[in-house]
This record gives C-alpha cells, sequence and structure tokens, in this order.
C-alpha cells in the first residue's frame, strides 16, 4: 500500500492504529483536493474476520482498480473523486489474519488475552461495538467464535477503527465492510429483524449494486438486512456506524461464494470478485 500510494496521485497513507500485538494498521485515502467545502466520504474496510481472506484481497484488488484508473487518467474515475473522498482499509484484524496464514486456517477473531493466561485467546471484533452489545447472537464464553469481548470496544483494533470513523462522521456518507462468504449485500440491524426507517433507501441501493454484480460476472448477490438474511447478531461494525456515528449508507458485504470452497476461495476468483465489486468495466 505504501508503494502503491507513493506511485499514485491523490493517494495517501493514513495511521490508523496499532494491533494488540503491535502490528501498524494502515488505510488508504483517494483524494483530490479542491476549493469546494470537505468533500462527502466512504468507508470501505475488509479482514475484520481473520479466515475470510477473500475480503482483503478484493478491497486490495479495489484499491489497484483506482491506483490504475487515476494513473491513467481516467475521467471516470476522477470524476468519483471530485464527488467523493475513498477510504480503504484492507485488513483491520491483521493479528489474526497472520494467525489464520500461519497457524490455525480458520481463526475467525482477533489474538488478545483477557483472562490471563488460560487457552482461549481473541475477540470476534464483528459482536465488539458499542450498539446493543452482547444482546444476542453473542456470546460471553472466551472460548467462542463469536465471544463478544469482556466489555464492548475492548479491542485495540476496533477502538482504532471507531476512533477514526468518529473523527470524519460529519463527511462520511458510507460505510461498507467486506466479508466472505455466502453472496449477501446486508443493511443493518444485525440486531433486530426491525427495520431501519431508511431501509427502502438502502435496499434500492443495494439492489443496483446487485444488478451491477450480475451484468459484470452473472453472480447473484440477495439483499436484506442482516437479521432477516442471515441471523440476529449485535455488536456489528455496520449497525454501530449507522446507529451511533450517523452514517447513513451503513452495509456488510459477504462476498463470494455460495459454500462451494466457502472460506477457501480459490486465489483464481480474486480477479473476478474484485472486478464485480469494482464493476472495472466502468473504467474500461
Ligand atoms: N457474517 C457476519 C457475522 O459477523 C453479520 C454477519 C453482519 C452479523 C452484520 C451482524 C452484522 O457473523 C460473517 N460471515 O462473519
Ligand atoms: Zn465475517
Amino acid at each position: 500500500m505504501r508503494k502503491l500510494c507513493r506511485e499514485t496521485p491523490h493517494c495517501r497513507l493514513f495511521y490508523v492504529g496499532t494491533s494488540y500485538e503491535g502490528r501498524v494498521m494502515h488505510a488508504v485515502k483517494f483524494s483530490q483536493s479542491s476549493s469546494a467545502s470537505p468533500k462527502r466520504g466512504i468507508w470501505i474496510d475488509a479482514g475484520i474476520h481473520a479466515r475470510e481472506w477473500l475480503a482483503p484481497a478484493t478491497a486490495m484488488h479495489l484499491i489497484h482498480t483506482f491506483a490504475v484508473a487515476i494513473r491513467r487518467n481516467d475521467r471516470q474515475l476522477l470524476s468519483m473523486l471530485d464527488d467523493y473522498d475513498w477510504y480503504f482499509m484492507p485488513c483491520i484484524n491483521p493479528d489474526g489474519y497472520e494467525y489464520s496464514r500461519n497457524h490455525d486456517r480458520l481463526w475467525r477473531k482477533t489474538r488478545s488475552r483477557h483472562h490471563g493466561n488460560q487457552e482461549c485467546i481473541g475477540v470476534d471484533s464483528n459482536r465488539n461495538w458499542d450498539f446493543h452489545w452482547m444482546e444476542i447472537g453473542a456470546s460471553f464464553d472466551p472460548c467462542s467464535s463469536i465471544y463478544a469481548g469482556p466489555y464492548a470496544f475492548s479491542e485495540p483494533e476496533t477502538r482504532a477503527v471507531r476512533d477514526f470513523l468518529l473523527t470524519y462522521r460529519s463527511t462520511l456518507v458510507a460505510y461498507i465492510s467486506f466479508h466472505s462468504y455466502g453472496q449477501f449485500l446486508l443493511h443493518p440491524w444485525g440486531y433486530t429483524s426491525d427495520l431501519p426507517e431508511d431501509h427502502e433507501k438502502l435496499m434500492f441501493v443495494l439492489d443496483n449494486v446487485a444488478a451491477v454484480i450480475q451484468s459484470t460476472t452473472g453472480k447473484q448477490y440477495t439483499r436484506g438486512s442482516s437479521t432477516n438474511v442471515l441471523y440476529e447478531a449485535a455488536g456489528g461494525s455496520d449497525d454501530w456506524a449507522k446507529a451511533v456515528a450517523g452514517i447513513p449508507f451503513s452495509f456488510t458485504f459477504e462476498l463470494r461464494d455460495h459454500g462451494l470452497h466457502g472460506f477457501l476461495v480459490p486465489e483464481d476468483e480474486i480477479e473476478e470478485s474484485g472486478r464485480e465489486i469494482s464493476r472495472t468495466s466502468l473504467f474500461e
């Protein structure tokens, strides 16, 4: 990311925070300075769950797509920079990701220790956000893969992203978190089956995203609220982004596939996943 940004106009590398095990966490921002008042911002993160490798890969592909288009002076992309600032953070759980790569492929959580030397390690970062925390679809058991943590925002990684989002909340209009797998485009709420009052607007956006994906690679993505499409789960990042940070268009995208490979989606699908999500055809 550092190299790509150095070689690309309108790109900046941001320090967001440091993980439990001391890894430095970065985001990139694509923006075109202008005399106009601060622009509306779009935030995209990935990798909150360690084993969902396709998510960081797809986010990196999207960053790459932006960089290549900017270097080519692509008019469509530059007009996207006229309208919005774009923030990408492709790995918001670096300790878990590293652990998944080297020790346990299906690791989901962070790698923090909250209970002394007890063997159960880590918190589900997508149960750790402070909105209806621990109310439903989350566990008190440190050994569970959906352990919500000893308290909300117990994880340095969720705190770092929280603080970044709070700093930019007045400009941010969209929060998108990439997960895998299942091919779902989800909007809040995760903590209740009730729908947000603006759910028709959210569904309008998601229906359009699904149509673009389908016209790009033919893949079908199911739309709806996380509770109604998947299951109830409180403490997720998208619920918090909408309810607390006040970011109106808040989504979770569950990328490929439908379960054939599941978390182990093969490398040769990264390109296609990136293409359907960024709709590379836009830039051709
Ligand atoms: N799915 C999400 C999870 O954290 C989700 C589903 C999204 C729940 C948004 C709550 C809010 O369980 C995966 N695959 O992680
Ligand atoms: Zn996930």
